[in-house]
């Protein structure tokens, strides 16, 4: 085991015991990742300085403070009445009042600390979809942690190591919990300026649903046969349309968490480079 890999066990441990002191202390010993995993070393990249926002249609991005050095950001995870147009209503599950969940963001490098309260009248946990992490923080219910209970509340922490589209669902019963809504967008800005870099940039949850004509939530039974497709959690009419301008460089980044399908998306009569 290398030292590197060593310290950043030990930061994993230190973070779920919540002593913030000792990870520091583990990881300065690390020479390679040093920059990387001491927070100290980063600062924490700011909107609008570091990156620009991103754009995410018919949702909200997730707010965050910063203590210490570190982006705390607060999940609650809990039942949510959505509409999917109008007409098309369902008691869901989602994440502070919205299905889907908020948009995550942040920048490579960023330490990030994010709590996960409990709402729900069943355990859940948060996998962090195609984030590199230290063990104990993968959230898998049952495998990497126990799952969180109802009423607690779990605090998730790592350093972001790279940049990219990536994701976050629950993984505790995860094939119902994620039908019945739970997942949402976690963008990670590269921390070196990207040129040229875009304008606008959008981010889409694509995912399926089974909704039974009569009933009141999604059937998370269902494995193939998916009656509504969403876009961030919205279906046409209630989808808000893209807005930009001529000679605009625009980002769309699309994540799909969908239960069994595929999705390709057509920009219809949008005269494309692809530069
Ligand atoms: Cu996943």
């Amino acid at each position: 085991m290398s030292q590197n890999r060593r310290g950043f066990l030990l930061s994993a441990s230190a973070a779920s015991m919540g002593a913030v002191a000792l990870t520091r202390a583990a990881t300065a010993g690390s020479t390679f990742e040093a920059s990387v995993l001491d927070p100290a070393a980063r600062a924490p990249g700011q909107p609008g300085i570091d990156y620009r926002p991103v754009i995410t249609p018919n949702g909200a991005t997730l707010p965050f403070k910063i203590v210490d050095g570190v982006k705390v950001f607060h999940l609650i995870a809990e039942e949510v009445e959505h509409e999917f147009a109008e007409g098309l209503r369902a008691h869901c599950w989602g994440y502070n009042g919205r299905v889907h969940g908020p948009t995550i963001e942040a920048v490579e490098g960023d330490r990030v600390r994010i709590y996960v309260s409990n709402r729900l009248p069943a355990p859940t946990t948060v996998h962090w979809h195609g984030v590199l992490l230290p063990s104990g923080m993968d959230g898998v219910g049952g495998l990497s942690q126990r799952s969180i209970q109802q009423g607690e509340t779990f605090k998730y922490e790592f350093t972001l190591r790279q940049h990219g589209t990536l994701m976050y669902h629950s993984h505790h019963d995860e094939m119902t919990q994620m039908a019945m809504g739970m997942m949402g967008m976690f963008v990670v800005h590269p921390r070196e300026r990207q040129d040229p870099a875009p304008d606008r940039e959008f981010v889409y949850m694509l995912s399926e649903w089974k909704i039974t004509p009569g009933t009141l939530r999604p059937d998370p039974n269902e494995m193939t046969d998916f009656n509504v497709v969403t876009l961030n959690g919205k279906v046409f009419p209630s989808t808000t349309p893209l807005v930009a301008k001529t000679g605009e460089r625009i980002r769309i980044r699309f994540g799909n968490l969908s239960a069994m399908d595929h999705h390709p998306m057509h920009l219809h009569r949008a005269p494309l480079s692809h530069r």
